[in-house]
């Protein structure tokens, strides 16, 4: 056994000892057959921005744009590479090429090995870093120590995004519209105000939902074209108060299997001083590190909330696997919406 004590408010262990997946294990057929039924018209809608906005690093200055090269082929680029230099009956025209991506610049999901807490779990009186379920920092999630070359040391060999991948991430989804009711100036929402703008608007979410709050940021990050302003981003549009402990009961209770925004952090950020020592990112380990809920940021959220308001509905088919790539620990992704 990794732990004899769980923190406060987690549900480590609930799905297994060994578990990664955390509330994924909500996503069953069942929810699948769900969202299904939520489709009626045949309409998708691309949930992704396009992955190199929000441009340059305003947001995060360690996280930049995707470099994108020509492979190489030989002594030649392999790009508009006419195939019958190599063999003069071939008719083929071939480029191909490779990317430098940070996997949580733009559209992502963030891996239960992204962020992690400080916590005393075998009651000696030490607290270590871990992760969701006890998974250790270190053993099971190893940074770059004894790499020579460090960009190639990182490696979660335990909740690495493509465990994530394998469930497919499918089934019903649930858009929480706080853009209509705040508009596009900072607002921190609490339990209390998620909670108004849910009941006025007829949102239900039952266990097992995904869950999307359009915001209107990514909306804001596009009018910047590429060039981002990190003041105006840091007072527009909503976020959730992730110090407010009635809000963090809510994500337990709802039973929710993953949180979605189109906003950079979900929660509050820049990181706002709590009391005493505590989480700078307190919605993020409430959700990675204690209940094991997949974080889903800066996702294009705009045009499906806009058809969900003219049609009266807050209900869809979401289908959002990351990459799976073993060992990382967060991914882009390209989820598609099904109304
Ligand atoms: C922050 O670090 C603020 O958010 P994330 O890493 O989850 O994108």
């Amino acid at each position: 056994m990794r732990w004899t004590h769980r923190p406060e408010g987690s549900n480590w262990g609930d799905f297994g000892v060994d578990d990664e997946l955390g509330r994924l294990n909500l996503l069953t057929g069942e929810k699948v057959l769900q969202g299904v039924a939520e489709v009626r018209e045949g309409r998708s809608f691309c949930l992704s921005l396009p992955l190199d906005y929000p441009g340059g690093n305003a947001l995060n200055r360690l996280r930049h744009p995707p470099r994108r090269f020509t492979a190489g082929r030989a002594d030649k680029l392999n790009y508009n590479f006419e195939l019958h230099r190599l063999n003069p009956s071939f008719t083929d025209v071939v480029s191909d090429d490779a990317v430098l991506l940070f996997t949580q610049y733009s559209t992502q999901w963030d891996a239960l090995s992204h962020v992690g807490g400080l916590f005393d779990a075998d009651g000696d009186g030490v607290a270590e870093p871990l992760y969701y379920n006890g998974w250790k920092a270190g053993e099971d999630i190893r940074g770059p120590e004894g790499h020579e070359d460090a960009l190639e040391g990182v490696n979660a060999t335990r909740l690495g995004i493509e465990k994530m991948a394998e469930t497919a991430v499918s089934g019903r989804s649930v858009l929480v519209d706080l853009e209509r009711h705040c508009g596009r100036e900072r607002v921190l929402v609490d339990y209390a105000r998620l909670q108004q703008i849910m009941q006025a608007d007829g949102v239900v979410i039952e266990p097992g939902d995904m869950v999307c709050l359009y915001t209107g940021f990514a909306d804001v990050i596009l009018e910047m074209g590429r060039e981002p302003d990190a003041a105006r981003l840091e007072s527009s549009c909503a976020v959730l108060d992730g110090r407010d402990p009635a809000l963090l009961r809510w994500i337990t209770d709802s039973g929710l299997s993953v949180l979605i925004a189109d906003n950079y952090a979900v929660e509050a950020y820049p990181a706002r001083e709590g009391q005493g020592c505590c989480a700078a990112l307190p919605l993020h380990e409430h959700c990675l590190f204690k209940l094991g809920v997949h974080l889903g940021e800066l996702w294009y959220l705009t045009e499906l909330a806009q058809h969900l308001r003219t049609c009266g509905r807050n209900r869809f088919l979401l289908t959002a696997p990351p990459l799976r790539l073993p060992g990382a620990v967060g991914s882009p992704v390209s989820p598609v919406a099904l109304v």
